[in-house]
């Protein structure tokens, strides 16, 4: 059964064409592609600064990059990798599926939604605008600690004041977002789509919408003295003038801790959409998965300050955190348990998207543990500051949220343009990257064990750090190698335009009952909602439905 709804106005309309349907469009489906590529460009931008410092890095010696240059490089790197990648991107995916997965016409505001994405594209070419200043880009981490950001004669010119308001603007656009996500997902679902019928992607970005939300104006508000600081002589982070810089770091990670679930709580849902699918079994546990994201939503509030363990917390504040992200470990150990018996009894499809869940599940394993490692205390005091950070921050960041990324491209692109990827090609994307993660992020550990700490440009021979850096270095290249293989992929399957049908993976939810690439309006008719998997009952005819338009 289908309840009819009569197709939009705008939809009879002439609509402008080429380039300027882009310009000037407010359609969910191709702003959500807007996001993606333009997230893709900074990220490749980004990566590119990642190569020089590995290069820099390979061998002792100052080869390359001065150190100026090098503490341009990694600040701007890790900020546009975060601000300007792994969150907008995720917010690119989300804004093309979740519309369609709750079996809506559009996003609850289009405008906005346009809005959010303009303001993304602006804040990251004026935050990349930087380089072209008389001092360079900002070279002071992408945390921006005080005193050194705060100080002008540390960190002259305009470098920070960008930075700032680069980020602010990113910040607004994600704040109208974040509202956007909630209203539509708690408004405009299809038909008997109740709360336990939503899709656990959808899900996620809902838990991350109220994140964003509760968590960014922290951010604002700490950019905003920040720049006082900079610009009137204020002191909210200056010891001299009775300020602290202590109080930035709270303010930072209060927002910046949250931001890394806000990071990685879409790649679950990814994560959770790809299992069933590819191991044609429905997901085991959904509701637990849904409570789990949740509960990460709400904890993700209070571990915070794990990233301030040798500021001289008191030991009843240290005791808290130590606790406080230690319990976090547990709702996302419930996902893994459950993805795994998903998989279990399954008759597994080993395809593109299935690969990159695979690199998913086991990378993010390495990086969660090492992350409650860093939760004990004495052992944060070791590694703190140490590249065995940077090796944790990969395993959930490239190993979760990056592979996972790619795991939704593989499945949903075909639903976005018509056309399948190749599998060959993107089979070889899988392995290289893959190896070269590996490569590259592994041996980190072991040098911070060793003592090299994170942030410096060059090292000295003595230290025995060359070789292991040499791999690291090699394994970059790698990483780089597969993603060209993935822009290969893209245009060779643009190029060959294998048909990819509605539903080329047998897919559960409702994306797949409408056309691939869907309408301007999604649907003919607004599909009624009988279950969980109202794709493939409509499929195998267990309920009356549509199963295209
Ligand atoms: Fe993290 C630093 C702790 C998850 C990202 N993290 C970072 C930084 C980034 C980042 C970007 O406590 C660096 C920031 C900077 O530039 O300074 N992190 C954790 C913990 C988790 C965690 C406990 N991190 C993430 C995710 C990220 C992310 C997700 C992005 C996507 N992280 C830290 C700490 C620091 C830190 C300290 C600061 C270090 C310092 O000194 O600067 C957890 O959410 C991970 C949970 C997941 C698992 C795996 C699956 C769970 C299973 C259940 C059973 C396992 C148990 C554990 C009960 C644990 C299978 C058993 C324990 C054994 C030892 C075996
Ligand atoms: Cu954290």
């Amino acid at each position: 059964m289908a309840t009819s709804v009569a197709v939009p106005e705008s939809a009879a309309r002439p609509e402008p064409r080429g380039v300027l349907a882009w310009l000037t469009t407010v359609d969910h489906k191709k702003i959500g592609i807007m996001y993606v590529v333009t997230a893709l460009v900074f990220f490749i931008l980004s990566g590119l600064l990642a190569l020089m410092m590995r290069l820099e890095l390979a061998s002792p010696g100052a080869d390359y990059l001065t150190a100026d240059q090098y503490n341009q490089f990694f600040t701007m790197h890790g900020t546009a990798m975060i601000f300007l990648f792994v969150v907008p991107i995720l917010v690119g995916v989300g804004n093309y599926i979740v519309p369609l997965q709750i079996g809506a016409r559009d996003m609850a505001f289009p405008q906005l939604n346009a809005l959010s994405y303009w303001m993304f594209l602006f804040a990251g070419l004026f935050m990349y605008a930087s380089f072209l200043m008389p001092f360079g880009a900002a070279a002071v981490g992408w945390t921006a600690y005080p005193p050194l950001s705060a100080n002008t004669t540390l960190s002259p010119g305009a470098s920070v004041d960008m930075w700032i308001l680069g980020l602010q603007l990113a910040g607004i656009s994600s704040l109208m977002g974040a509202v956007n996500f909630i209203t539509t997902i708690l408004n405009m679902r299809a038909p008997g789509m109740t709360l336990w019928r939503i899709p656990v992607f959808t899900w996620t970005v809902l838990v991350m919408a109220f994140m964003v939300l509760v968590a960014t104006p922290m951010l604002s508000g700490a950019m905003l003295l920040l720049l006082l600081d900079r610009t009137l002589q204020t002191q909210f982070f200056s010891v001299a003038g009775g300020g602290d810089p202590v109080l930035w770091q709270h303010m930072f990670w209060f927002y910046s801790h949250p931001a890394v679930y806000i990071m990685i709580l879409p790649a679950m849902g990814v994560v959770s959409e790809v299992l069933p699918v590819f191991s044609r079994k429905p997901l085991f546990g959904y509701k637990a998965i849904v409570w789990s994201s949740i509960a990460i939503g709400a904890m993700g509030f209070t571990t915070w300050a794990h990233h301030m363990f040798t500021t001289g917390l008191t030991p009843v504040t240290q005791a808290f955190f130590v606790l406080s992200t230690m319990a976090i470990a547990v709702p996302t150990g419930v996902k893994m348990f459950n993805w795994i018996f998903t998989m279990i009894g399954g008759s597994l499809k080993f395809d593109t998207p299935l690969l990159f869940v695979i690199g998913f599940l086991s990378t993010f394993l390495v990086g969660g543990i090492t992350g409650v490692f860093n939760a004990i205390l004495p052992i944060d005091t070791q590694v703190h500051d140490t590249y065995w950070i940077v090796g944790h921050l990969h395993y959930v960041l490239f190993g979760g949220s990056v592979f996972a990324i790619f795991a939704g491209f593989y499945y949903w692109m075909p639903k976005m343009f018509g056309w399948r990827l190749s599998e060959w090609l993107g089979k070889w994307h899988f392995w290289l990257m893959f190896l070269g993660f590996n490569l590259t992020f592994f041996p980190m550990h072991i040098l911070g064990l060793m003592g090299m700490p994170r942030r410096i440009y060059d090292y000295s021979p003595e230290r025995g750090w060359d070789a292991l850096n040499m791999l690291s270095t090699i394994g970059a290249f790698l990483i780089a190698a597969s993603i060209l293989l993935f822009i290969i992929n893209v245009l060779y399957s643009a190029a060959r335009r294998q048909e990819a049908g509605d539903d080329p993976w047998e897919g559960d939810t409702l994306e797949w009952m409408t056309s691939s690439p869907p309408p301007d309006y999604n649907f003919e008719q607004i599909p009624v909602v009988h279950g969980l998997r109202p794709a493939r009952d409509a499929r195998l005819g267990l309920i009356e439905g549509e199963t295209h338009e």
